[in-house]
């Protein structure tokens, strides 16, 4: 029986509530910062989430919401230029309004003294995946990682598995030695496609979204005195979400 040597994280909505109250809110900022009108309310950005990756996220909204904007010359270049001042408004709201989701911090900590691996799968850029580690985590908490997989890593981001073949390679590792956590649908899907066992955390954008496929989905990774809800798998006796859980959905493959 193989055994369970590694964690990978994916990051935003999965560490923290990251994508309503500092992606939504720093593209905003950023389109402002440009003399543009454009606007993302809470809701309306649970459908740009479709599509991963800020960059991404810009120009399907320009193509599908704004087809009267005079496209620029160098449109991949406005973008990047838009994106980069969004990202420097994310590092700032970061650190400003984020916390880690429950039982984000006792399950890294459980992690490290146990001496199981810790990776990060995600969509977003490495800087922003510092800049939340840094200020919402600990600010020695990079170097708990063993491997970052980040935004343009790689070609094809998620639900491409990708991202997670770049992490299991980094780690050296076998899917089959790893879990991997994420809260949408799209992460499942990459996650999955890497063969990966993968438990999901969902949050309010991702709350309807199917996550058949998932080895467990849950409300929150719970705390001994704030349970979690099971709302697809087996968690048996559990309460929350800890590493004797990860080894038992592990065998259960
Ligand atoms: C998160 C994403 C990202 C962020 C924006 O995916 O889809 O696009 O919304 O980040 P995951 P960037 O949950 O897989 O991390 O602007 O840095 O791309
Ligand atoms: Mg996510």
């Amino acid at each position: 029986m193989t055994e369970l040597r590694a964690l990978i994280f994916d990051v935003d909505g999965t560490l923290a509530e990251t994508e309503r109250d500092a992606h939504r809110p720093a593209f905003n900022r950023a389109f402002a910062d440009a003399g543009l009108d454009w606007n993302w309310s809470v809701e309306f950005y649970g459908k740009l989430l479709e599509v991963a990756g800020g960059k991404e996220r810009i120009r399907h909204y320009i193509e599908k919401y704004q087809s009267n904007f005079p496209l620029p010359g160098d449109l991949d270049g406005f973008v990047a230029e838009l994106h980069a001042g969004k990202t420097r408004h994310f590092r700032q709201l970061v650190g400003d309004r984020i916390e880690p989701r429950k039982g984000v911090r006792r399950l890294l900590q459980e992690a490290r003294e146990e001496g199981m691996r810790l990776a990060i799968a995600t969509t977003s850029a490495q800087k922003n995946v510092e800049a939340l580690l840094k200020r919402a985590i600990a600010p020695e908490s990079l170097s708990w990682f063993d491997a970052i997989g980040a935004g343009d890593m790689v070609a094809e981001k998620k639900p491409a598995p990708d991202i997670y073949h770049y992490v299991l390679e980094k780690l050296n590792l076998q899917p089959e030695e790893c879990l991997a956590i994420e809260d949408s649908h799209q992460g499942l899907l990459a996650a999955r496609s890497a063969d990966l066992t993968t438990i999901i955390t969902l949050n309010d954008y991702t709350r309807n979204q199917d996550f058949s496929g998932a080895a467990l989905v849950l409300d929150s990774l719970g705390e001994p005195d704030a349970p979690f809800t099971v709302l697809a798998g087996n968690a048996d006796d559990a309460t929350y979400f800890d590493l004797a859980l990860a080894r038992q959905l592990h065998r259960g493959v």
